[in-house]
């Protein structure tokens, strides 16, 4: 099992944020280590504040708010500015300095806690020492590693629901209390795995305050189909993952004339009934984080990035990107407000009237909005279709996309999957496979997007409440397979709580998280039966025997269908494509020759499929 430590981007300070890309998020060797050092001083922080608990003493909503916050700038592709990062460190100290003198027993507090600096020499040296590889012992090093990634995750959570005014001071005081922690030299690897654990716990409350935040400010998500194209108007592009900067977004934008997209993991939104009102909420435009280089660049209108992930931007667009919240990147224009305070987008707007509209990436409609409220109004059909054997898997493929080649294993895995299984997805990784055409089962899509990384919490909601109708003892009895892609930390909170939910043979890909030690990697498969993924041939064996058949999909060749399936060839004729003999007809996608003859893609697949 790989276990590489080090990032080819930031060599002294390796696995700043626990990525599996090492070295190519572009981030500055000064600003990952940099990062580290707000993450120490953040322990540091958080040993103050968990001693000042235990003397019975109360830590300010706004010490709370300000750990979480440093944590979250820290996670993948969110922030790139040092500026930032140092003027985070400046805050943490002053904030610990005044803290400290409250502290009745200080005697017992780690390095962290105590440390204290001015400037940004100082800060650089120390910065150059306490970076993960500064824990000496493998083992220790990545359960705290672990453990860290998974608060980190467990921050972004805290921070989403904070910025609709929830707050939970008990998911608080945990992360600040398994924070100090991963400082304090006398606890054993085994007291590591028990917080470890015990972080997974704390996940899914964070989930479900997330989740109450969420749906209480803008409605249960619902079935929503989502325009894929574009309008005539300029518009304004918004990414990452905070529905209140985007509620914002929507009110000021209203009746100006600039029309609003979401991309990658705001894609979503869409499905929040306090969101549909808006006429100017045009749709989604393109791909996942990966591409936005070329996407971004079409798009011709302001950007805003409101967490992660960001591409260091090229020329063409860069002063069209703007950032706000835990999102930085130096040289584009920070929209500054916190929790609870009106941010101002004017600046953005204006730009936006003198801008081209959005060039056409694509068109068409995706669907989406399949939240547990959602899944469970459909339950009985649900239910229906797995006892008449119409539906005999689901396959929960959440997580993350990226460009590594590798993960075009989930593409590949997707279009492999048997007819009868229905996939369940939330987080980005779902655009390796939501335009592939899969169909549908009884009605219910092959895919079900529950929506962002953060609402994975539904995916666990679905599961404990399918386990509720089947009447099983055990939720690992269920016909689900958990095949999850994982990038960044809100993936390992995710594996964490499912862990906490007693989920067991979770596969986890494209490649085992690098921090993970060979002795814990063992601790996760012996206990959890966690596992990485093979080739596609391997893993449809694996899950589901030889025998299983493929779905076919709108993007396959009519050539490649009739070589895997020449019965189709009566089907494809019955609908009206007579010309199958030809060569350049067996070139075309099945969607491109179905929409040149007129014929219903949806229809023919589920004909071919049925
Ligand atoms: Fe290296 Fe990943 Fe940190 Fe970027 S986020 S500096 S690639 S470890
Ligand atoms: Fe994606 Fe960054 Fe993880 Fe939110 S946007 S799932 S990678």
């Amino acid at each position: 099992m790989e276990n590489k430590m080090f990032c080819d981007q930031c060599q002294e300070t390796a696995g700043c944020t626990g990525c599996t890309q090492m070295g190519v998020c572009g981030k500055k060797p000064e600003v990952a280590a940099m990062q580290d050092l707000l993450v120490y001083v953040t322990k540091g922080l958080s040993a103050v504040t968990t001693q000042l608990r235990a003397e019975g003493k109360t830590v300010p909503s706004e010490v709370n708010r300000l750990i979480t916050f440093n944590l979250f700038l820290t996670i993948t592709n969110a922030n790139f500015d040092e500026d930032a990062a140092i003027g985070r460190i400046l805050d943490t100290l002053a904030q610990k300095r005044a803290l400290l003198g409250q502290v009745s027993h200080a005697g017992s507090l780690p390095e962290a806690a105590r440390w204290d600096a001015h400037g940004r020499a100082a800060f650089a040296g120390k910065a150059a020492r306490v970076g993960v590889l500064a824990t000496k012992d493998e083992d220790i090093r990545s359960l705290r590693a672990l453990i860290t990634y998974g608060l980190k995750g467990l921050s972004a959570y805290s921070r989403h629901a904070g910025a609709l005014l929830q707050e939970d001071a008990e998911v608080d005081a945990f992360l600040q209390r398994a924070l100090a922690a991963t400082l304090d030299d006398s606890l054993t690897a085994d007291d590591l795995v028990a917080l470890t654990l015990e972080t997974g716990k704390y996940g899914v409350r964070g989930m479900a305050l997330l989740d109450k935040a969420n749906t209480s400010a803008y409605g249960n998500p619902e079935v929503t189909k989502v325009n894929i194209g574009v309008g005539t108007r300029p518009g304004i592009l918004i990414s990452g993952h905070d529905l209140r900067d985007l509620e914002m977004l929507l009110q000021q934008t209203e009746g100006t004339g600039v029309d609003i997209y979401t991309h990658c993991e705001m894609l979503p939104a869409h499905y929040y009934p306090a969101f549909k009102k808006y006429e100017h909420f045009v749709g989604n435009y393109g791909n996942a984080w990966w591409k936005q280089k070329e996407e971004f660049a079409r798009f011709h209108g302001p950007i805003l990035m409101t967490t992660n992930c960001i591409v260091p931007p090229e020329d063409n667009y860069k002063d069209r990107l703007y950032t706000t919240g835990a999102a930085g990147y130096p040289g584009c224009k920070h929209i500054p407000g916190g929790a609870g305070e009106e941010k101002d987008f004017s600046i953005l707007i204006e730009r936006a009237k003198h801008c081209a509209p959005p060039a056409e990436l694509e068109r068409g409609e995706i669907i989406g909005g399949f939240a547990h409220n959602q899944v469970l109004a459909l339950a009985d059909k649900v239910v229906d279709a797995v006892k008449s054997g119409a539906i005999k898997k689901f396959v929960v493929m959440a997580g993350c996309d990226g460009r590594a080649k590798s993960r075009e294993y989930y593409t590949n895995f997707a279009k492999a999957l048997p007819k009868d299984t229905v996939i369940l997805t939330a987080g980005c990784a779902k655009y390796k496979y939501n335009k592939l055409g899969l169909g549908e089962i009884s009605g219910i899509p092959r895919v079900l997007d529950a929506g962002q990384c953060n609402d994975s919490y539904s995916l666990a909601v679905i599961a404990c409440k399918l386990q509720e109708a089947f009447g099983l003892d055990d939720i690992n009895d269920l016909p689900i397979i958990y095949n999850i892609a994982w990038y960044e930390q809100k993936a390992v909170i995710v594996l964490l709580a499912l862990l906490h939910l007693g989920i067991k043979d979770i596969h986890l890909g494209p490649t085992l998280p690098a921090f993970l030690s060979p002795n814990v990697a063992k601790v996760l498969v012996e206990n959890f039966g966690i596992a990485g993924i093979g080739t596609v041939e391997d893993d449809m064996a694996l899950f589901f025997g030889e025998a299983a058949a493929p779905a076919l999909t709108a993007d396959m060749r009519v050539g490649e269908i009739l070589e895997g399936k020449p019965e189709a060839a009566q089907v494809l004729m019955e609908y009206g494509m007579h010309c199958l003999g030809c060569p350049s007809a067996r070139m075309e996608s099945l969607a491109d020759a179905c929409a040149k003859h007129g014929m219903d893609v949806e229809g023919v697949l589920d004909k071919l499929n049925g």
